[in-house]
């Protein structure tokens, strides 16, 4: 699931990384392309909208256009806007305050009820809890079979009755034989109909009246789409749902129905069931299924680390230094500093998509040692030195040589390579300007 989608947003990413400073029309192409590209995951149109409008607010602020790195922001805004669509935090079961917590699971014939009433108590017991299954479906046979077996199998005690016992008393002895064993959760499979009728509902609405549960579950099918959509709604509006649980995650469905769900229906995604084998069962993380979506995993790392060493405002006084050409060595060195704190810079470089051929032209290990010997160089200088490197002659760079333990070639190399970067600079200033110094990484100095 969410290949297809996942490989477009990439694609929207990758060019708008290569763009460097950003337009309102470069913002508005790159809204579109993932607008279309969630409207083909059969993401629900009214979800596509608001989820679109609310990035465009967003990314149109000054605080992306103006950022050091806007293509970046954006992604991080299109991953934040993803994460509250799919639900803000990470929904748990309801704690108890005394035990047992009743667990209804409801949802259409077919949609996985049974086996997941199976993997959440498998959950619960791997967690040193102690379920204990509920056949209260009593429609089919062999319905009852399945959750005996599935117990069975997991060593969870099931409780099963006569299939002729209407299901609301399966679900009121069964509460009796909870306490009885001293059960922690009490998990109540129930029967499925094709589709939603009023027969099916009034029995849930007899269950649910007599179990008081704590928690109300539907299992849906997350291959069937915005039908599933649909089957949220309804459910919630006659027997008022707190949870959702999404199975067949693990299927090739394109995903429309795991991204509109939560927004449409309002109720919280709690597990998701990735495979037919009784482990193939997590719990949901918003934040989780939205990098994965993204595919950006690191990128959103980088920027993380990013934000956290070079401060804005820091930043903002340097830009302002490279503009009035003010720009010294012991800016330099900062920037240097910043980098060094953010990790090996190969890593960094492969975070960044745009970034990784300069990073492929340096052998291993390499810019490490070169910012190491910059650093030392540039720290046995005095301040006036570093303020300003003019005054830095023929006996001074011999000087620097021995303080730092470098040749005076390294130290005569670094001095040219600042002058040319000031030059840069100076031209800079005038037209197209290298944010900061992974900017001019990125534009080969
Ligand atoms: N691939 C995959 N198959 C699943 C998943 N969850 C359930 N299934 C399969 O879906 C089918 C139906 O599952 P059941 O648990 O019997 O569904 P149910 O809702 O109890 O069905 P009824 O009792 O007839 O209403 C079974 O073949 C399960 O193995 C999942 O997360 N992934
Ligand atoms: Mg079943």
């Amino acid at each position: 699931m969410f290949e297809v989608l996942s490989e477009k947003l990439s694609n929207v990413f990758r060019v708008l990384s290569s763009r460097g400073k950003l337009t309102e029309k470069d913002i508005d192409e790159a809204l579109r392309q993932v607008r279309l590209a969630l409207l083909e995951a059969d993401v629900n149109f009214k979800v596509v909208k608001d989820f679109t409008t609310r990035v465009k607010e967003r990314s149109i602020g000054k605080e992306v256009m103006e950022s050091l790195t806007p293509a970046q922001q954006i992604i991080k805004i299109v991953n934040e806007e993803l994460i509250a669509t799919l639900g803000d935090g990470q929904s748990s079961l309801a704690a108890v305050s005394q035990p047992p917590s009743v667990i209804m699971m409801v949802g259409l014939q077919g949609s996985g009820k049974t086996t997941t009433a199976a993997k959440l108590a498998l959950h619960l017991k791997h967690t040193g809890q102690r379920p204990l299954l509920v056949a209260a479906d009593n429609r089919r046979p062999a319905a009852i079979e399945q959750l005996v077996t599935l117990g069975r199998q997991l060593e969870v005690p099931v409780y099963q009755e006569d299939p002729k016992t209407a299901s609301k008393d399966i679900a009121a002895h069964s509460l009796s034989e909870a306490k009885k064993q001293a059960s922690s959760h009490v998990i109540v499979d129930t029967a499925g109909r094709l589709h939603i009728d009023e027969e099916m509902m009034k029995e849930l609405e007899q269950v649910k009246g007599v179990l008081k549960p704590h928690e109300v579950l539907l299992v849906v099918d997350a291959m069937t789409g915005q039908d599933a959509v649909r089957v949220a709604e309804d459910f919630n509006a006659r027997v008022k749902l707190t949870g959702l649980i999404l199975t067949k995650m693990d299927g090739d469905a394109r995903g429309g129905a795991a991204l509109s769900i939560r927004w449409v229906s309002g109720v919280p995604i709690k597990f998701i069931g990735i495979g037919e084998k009784v482990d193939a069962f997590e719990a949901f993380h918003p934040d989780r299924l939205a990098s994965r979506i993204l595919g950006m995993g690191d990128v959103l790392t980088f920027i993380e680390k990013a934000e956290k060493t070079l401060d804005e405002k820091k930043a903002q006084e340097l830009q302002k230094k490279i503009k009035t050409a003010s720009f010294n060595l012991e800016d330099f060195l900062e920037q240097l500093k910043a980098i060094k704190t953010m990790g090996p810079i190969a890593q960094l470089a492969d975070m960044l998509p745009g970034m990784s051929k300069i990073a492929s032209r340096l052998p291993d290990g390499v810019q490490e040692e070169q910012l190491k010997k910059v650093e030392s160089i540039i720290l046995s200088m005095t301040p006036q030195e570093r303020q300003n490197p003019n005054i830095i002659g023929g006996s001074r760079r011999r000087r620097i040589a021995n303080g730092s333990g470098t040749r005076t070639s390294d130290v005569n190399q670094l001095l040219s390579q600042f002058q040319q970067m000031q030059k840069f600079m100076k031209m800079g200033s005038r037209g197209k300007l290298p944010r900061n110094i992974m900017g001019m990484f990125k534009q080969g100095i």
